[in-house]
């Protein structure tokens, strides 16, 4: 299939506010980052008042949390794909393999101008379009394609640590964070634009809008039946946090004035800033590394 573009309506739908705040909130109550900053907690409390708390990135739960979120969001958008009659896109149907090379006929790394010349990039793109620039070189390529073949191994998956949380973790700090920043394009003007152009796959709230994210997500789907497969088991999500569906954009959550206004003068949306959300943090790489040895 050639890279065509979700339908339309769907897309739009995709690009509603109430989704794109979900999928922001959804990724930063998770980051452990944001969340034990305490220029944030004022926002942390505001979140978790409305129900946005869950287990951090790497804590026990987070791994199965991220896998049922995402196929509740596939189970979502596919029932509006039903609908939408689009030869196309029928469904989502994940890549069976990642793209190997930068230019493939169907989903090639999305040309940007001057990504390899950083003199050329403009200062507020440049930890982006590092961030981007990183994930399309020769070695980081080549890992994480190891990095597939191993995840999807039968040895891998039946090993006595790699219960079915865990390999959610190893996942989303691996394969999932390089892929949304290998195939982002560049970074738009408007990092907070909710229109339906702002499709851009390195930030959580327009990467759902993309695409490619229905692709790579597929793909991380698909790696749950095969550790089912593997382990002889069923995927239990029973205890996987559920997200409220309430999403108020951040200035419309119960914030003192004061806060609000330090916020408003950082920056327009400084507390999600979309520097590079979608990268994992030197341990936790580290860790996957051990944990993908041979
Ligand atoms: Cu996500």
């Amino acid at each position: 299939m050639m890279c065509s573009d979700i339908p339309t309506p769907v897309k739009s739908m995709m690009a509603s506010s109430n989704m794109r705040w979900r999928h922001r909130y959804w990724h930063l109550v998770k980051n452990a980052n944001f969340v034990n900053d305490p220029a944030n907690a004022s926002l942390v409390l505001a979140l978790a008042d409305i129900g946005w708390t869950a287990s951090l990135t790497g804590q026990p739960g987070s791994g199965l949390d991220f896998l049922f979120m995402h196929r509740m969001m596939i189970k979502n958008i596919d029932a509006m794909l039903a609908n939408a009659n689009d030869a196309a896109w029928p469904k989502v149907v994940g890549w069976s393999q990642i793209p190997s090379g930068a230019n493939d006929v169907d989903w090639p790394e999305p040309e940007i101008e001057n990504l390899d010349d950083p003199t050329q990039w403009p200062a507020e793109f440049s930890i982006s379009l590092a961030a981007i620039s990183n994930a399309r070189s020769e070695a980081v390529v080549a890992q994480n394609l190891e990095y597939e073949r191993i995840l999807r191994s039968t040895e891998f998956l039946q090993r006595d640590d790699i219960s079915l949380d865990v390999y959610g973790d190893v996942l989303e700090s691996s394969v999932h964070n390089w892929m949304h920043m290998r195939f982002a394009d560049h970074p738009p003007a408007d990092f907070n634009d909710e229109s339906i152009d702002n499709d851009w796959l390195g930030a959580p709230f327009s990467s759902h809008v993309n695409s490619y994210f229905w692709k790579l997500h597929g793909w991380i789907d698909d790696c749950i039946g095969l550790w089912e497969t593997a382990n002889n088991e069923t995927a239990d999500f029973s205890n996987a946090w559920r997200p409220p569906e309430e999403a108020p954009p951040w200035n419309q959550l119960n914030l003192d004035v004061e806060i609000l206004g330090l916020a408003e003068t950082k920056s327009r949306a400084p507390l999600f800033d979309p520097i590079a959300p979608f990268q994992s943090s030197p341990e936790s790489m580290e860790s996957v590394a051990r944990m993908l040895k041979d």
